[in-house]
Order: C-alpha cells, then sequence, then structure tokens
C-alpha cells in the first residue's frame, strides 16, 4: 500500500514530563531527516543530534530512523525523543509539518498502516485497542496475551483440526470397507471432541475478555438499612457510603468504579426504597429504580431477619420490568440462629445469604456477581471488544455441536465442519469490511 501523505504525531501524552516522543511515518521521512538534522542516519540507531531549522538548533533530541519495511508501520519511520513540556514538542511538529506532503496524524492512523502493511492482523488490532483502553491491570494482560498472536495461533490449530477431520470424512465417503469404516468413525469422533473441546477453551476466554473490556454496571437496591451501602463499601474496599443504624441514610445515588477481581466495574449505592411522603426520599427511590433499569445486573438485598415481604415483590416486579438480571441476597444472617436460618434457606433457595459485617459468604457474592455479569453483558454491543468473534466462534460451537457421529450422516458431517471452518475464518479474516470500519483505529490514541 503507498501512503503519499507523511504522517506526523505526539506518540507520549501531551503536557509536561521529562521527554516527549514524535512519531513520523511515510515516504517523506528521508526528507524530513535531510531538511532538519543534515545528516544521514543508519536504521535502528539512535542519534544524539540537533535538530535544526536552517542553521538555528531547536532543540537536541535524540533520533531513531526505522527504514521500510521493518518498522511499526512497514512504512520508513522516525522517532524523535525531545524535551518535554508542551511546546517543544510543538515547534518540533510545526516545522515537520512544512514538509512537502506531511500532516498531523489521525488517532491510530499509524497502527491502521501498521494493518493495511499487514504488519498485524484484524485481530490483534482489536487487541491493541482494548490494551490502550484497558481500565484493570488483568485487562491488560490479557488483552496483551491475545495481541501477541496466542488467539490467532490457538484459533489457526482448531482450523487446521478441523480440516484434518474433513479430510477423513471425504475419505470415509470413498471407502467401504468395514475395518476401515469402523476404525475412521473412531477417530473422526475423537477429533471432532477435541475441535470442541478446543472452540469452548477459546470461547471462554474471549467471553472472560469481553467482561474484562466493559465497564459494567451493578445497582445495589433494597428497602433501607438492608446494608446497601455497607456492601458498597465492602467491595470496593473504601468508604464510599455512609454506613448508619438509621433508615433513609442514602438520600441520592453514589456510584464507584472498581475492579471487582479484575473486572472493571461500577457500582451503584441508592436510597433505601419505601413509602413515604418525604419529597427528598421520593425523588431518591425514583432515581434508584432508574438506575436499576439501567443496570447490567441488580443487587437486591433483604434484612434476613424481615424476610422477604409484600413491599420487597412489589419493588422486584417493579425493577423486572426493567431489567431481568437481578441477584437476589439475604443480608445480617449473623443476628439469627442457625436452625432458623435452615428454614429460611429451605424456602428461598435461589438467594444468596451473607453477612456483610462478619463476611460470611463473600466470596460467594463476588463470585455471584461476576457470574451474572457474564450472562448479562452476553448480549450488549461493546465498542471495544468484538462481539463478532464470539458469535462466529458460539456458531463453530454450535455447527460441531451438533454432529451426530454416524455413517449415515457423513455428508452432513462434513458439512457441517465446513460451516465450522467458515466461522472460525470470520474470525481471522483481515479483509473484514464491517469490522475495519467499524472504527477500532479511531479507538486508538493519537500517535498509537
Ligand atoms: N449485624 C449486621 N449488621 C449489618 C450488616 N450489614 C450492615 N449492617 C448494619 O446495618 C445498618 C445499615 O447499613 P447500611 O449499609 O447503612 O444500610 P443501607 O441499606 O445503605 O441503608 P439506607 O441507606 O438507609 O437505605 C448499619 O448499622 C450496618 O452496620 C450485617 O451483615 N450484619
Ligand atoms: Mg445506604
Amino acid at each position: 500500500m503507498n501512503n503519499i501523505d507523511t504522517i506526523v504525531s505526539i506518540a507520549t501524552p501531551m503536557g509536561t514530563g521529562a521527554i516527549s516522543v514524535i512519531r513520523c511515518s511515510g515516504d517523506n521521512t528521508a526528507n524530513i531527516i535531510n531538511t532538519f538534522f543534515k545528516k544521514k542516519l543508519s536504521s535502528r540507531q539512535a542519534y544524539y543530534v540537533n535538530f535544526k531549522k536552517e542553521n538555528i538548533v531547536i532543540d537536541d533530541v535524540v533520533a531513531i530512523y526505522y527504514a521500510a519495511p521493518k518498522s511499526y508501520t512497514g512504512e520508513d519511520m522516525l522517532e524523535i525523543m525531545c524535551h518535554g513540556g508542551p511546546v517543544m514538542y510543538q515547534l518540533i511538529i510545526n516545522e515537520i509539518l512544512q514538509i512537502d506532503n506531511c500532516r498531523l496524524a489521525k488517532p491510530g492512523e499509524f497502527s491502521e498502516r501498521a494493518f493495511l502493511n499487514n504488519k498485524m492482523s484484524l485481530l490483534e488490532a482489536e487487541s491493541l485497542c482494548a490494551l490502550i483502553n484497558a481500565k484493570t491491570e488483568a485487562a491488560a494482560l490479557a488483552a496483551r496475551e491475545s495481541m501477541s498472536g496466542k488467539m490467532t495461533k490457538d484459533l489457526l490449530d482448531v482450523d487446521n483440526a478441523i480440516l484434518k477431520t474433513r479430510i477423513q470424512v471425504e475419505a470415509l465417503l470413498d471407502f467401504s470397507d468395514e475395518d476401515i469404516e469402523t476404525e475412521g468413525i473412531q477417530s473422526i469422533s475423537k477429533l471432532i471432541h477435541e475441535s470442541k473441546k478446543e472452540i469452548s477453551k477459546i470461547l471462554e476466554k474471549l467471553k472472560n475478555n469481553r467482561l474484562l473490556f466493559e465497564t459494567s454496571k451493578v445497582a445495589v437496591i433494597g428497602k433501607p438499612n438492608t446494608g446497601k451501602s455497607s456492601l458498597i463499601n465492602y467491595l470496593t474496599e473504601d468508604e464510599v457510603s455512609i454506613v448508619n443504624k438509621k433508615a433513609g441514610t442514602t438520600r441520592d445515588v453514589v456510584s464507584k468504579i472498581f475492579s471487582l477481581d479484575g473486572v472493571p466495574v461500577t457500582i451503584f449505592d441508592t436510597a433505601g426504597i419505601r413509602d413515604t411522603n418525604d419529597l427528598i426520599e421520593k425523588e431518591g427511590r425514583e432515581r434508584a429504580l432508574k438506575q436499576a433499569a439501567s443496570a447490567n445486573i441488580v443487587v437486591y438485598l433483604y434484612n434476613v431477619s424481615d424476610g422477604i415481604d409484600q413491599e420487597d415483590i412489589e419493588i422486584l416486579s417493579n425493577i423486572r420490568k426493567a431489567n431481568e438480571n437481578i441477584l437476589v441476597a439475604a443480608n445480617k444472617i449473623d443476628l439469627i440462629e442457625k436452625e432458623v436460618l435452615e428454614k429460611i434457606k429451605a424456602n428461598n433457595k435461589e438467594d444468596l445469604f451473607i453477612s456483610i459485617k462478619e463476611n460470611i459468604n463473600m466470596n460467594m457474592m463476588r463470585n455471584k456477581i461476576l457470574e451474572y455479569l457474564k450472562s448479562a453483558i452476553k448480549n450488549s454491543s461493546s465498542g471495544l471488544y468484538n462481539i463478532k468473534n464470539i458469535e462466529h466462534l458460539n456458531q463453530a460451537y454450535q455447527e460441531i455441536d451438533g454432529i451426530q457421529i454416524n455413517l449415515n450422516e457423513l455428508e452432513l458431517i462434513a458439512e457441517k465442519l465446513k460451516m465450522a471452518q467458515k466461522n472460525i475464518s470470520m474470525v481471522l479474516d483481515n479483509n473484514d469490511d464491517e469490522r475495519v470500519l467499524s472504527g477500532i483505529f479511531s479507538n486508538f490514541c493519537i500517535g498509537k
């Protein structure tokens, strides 16, 4: 691919810092080097040089030239490390922009050129985008792993295994020897089983990654004094909300972003819901219900000593109209006798029984929230992480899962395997215009 423009941009955050890095990429890189350094730079070597405008030194910098195609973009590239601060890099960029066909780069344009020059796959570009935008350590590490090409390799391995199975099925279609048939069927059955296992492993990873790259919303709802604020403080390990024995302590929605075992979550504390004439409390109640509707999941708390009463049932059915994903938990189990608790548990098998104060079953609570989130965000759309990959892989899994291994069904098996392969190739497809145009590169920062 031949781009006429040479693009220029700052690659480090704008503002004050020790150094700033400026990046250029394109055919005119050599011209930039000649004009401002007045010397030839060998590829991939750091030079301490003066950046000069005519004979005036603008800054002393470290410059590295990367000759095409051995560069990030695959084009001629130059990286200039100048003194930091908000002014110097702008002076240098302004000078470079005077060179013919040089212009400022758009966000992600260096990576887009790398992709167009086959320096990275679409899957790797998507992972890179996720890495730049990662909000937790776990998200960054997961993105890093799939960027390294491991996901691509795993997919190629499964694709190969399915191809091998298809060849065996086709061969069997051409033979009618009984011994060969029995052996062949066994081998096909084994191969199919393995492919299914591998696809489901990759699928699980994609789903987990998806959770890492979203910021999921959890709304905590319940009647006053049930421990909502205590739960928020416990999960976030912070004093986000005021906790008090007086009912009606929280009056407005309070939110906090935190990492729930690596998953970025925004949790919303809300006002306790009860029938009231107090105007502020009424408004708080409205806001709580609105929050429940817009969250990915709702955690509904009740006090185990009071049980679920008519009021809880009404609130729950109100929430359910807008949000089906409700995790119901009974709090304060430390306050009741064991035998009584067992009886209540037997009548409310779906609920989770916890004590926030005494830290009972709180690990289970965290896991349940993650489990609910995973299924709740399954169908929501994501700007960062491509849901289409999950859909294609799911389809590949369904095709293989639907296979009945039977000698009379060989043609159908061959067809299903072909469809599975087709779906895997869609994830690996580097020419998927829809994905390229979905704006992954514009989600990148300037200079990447
Ligand atoms: N014994 C016991 N007390 C708890 C537990 N969880 C919370 N509490 C207490 O219950 C009281 C109310 O807790 P909050 O977290 O303020 O309850 P809330 O649901 O936010 O209340 P509002 O904001 O008024 O709606 C406080 O005194 C907490 O210390 C628990 O597991 N066991
Ligand atoms: Mg509260």
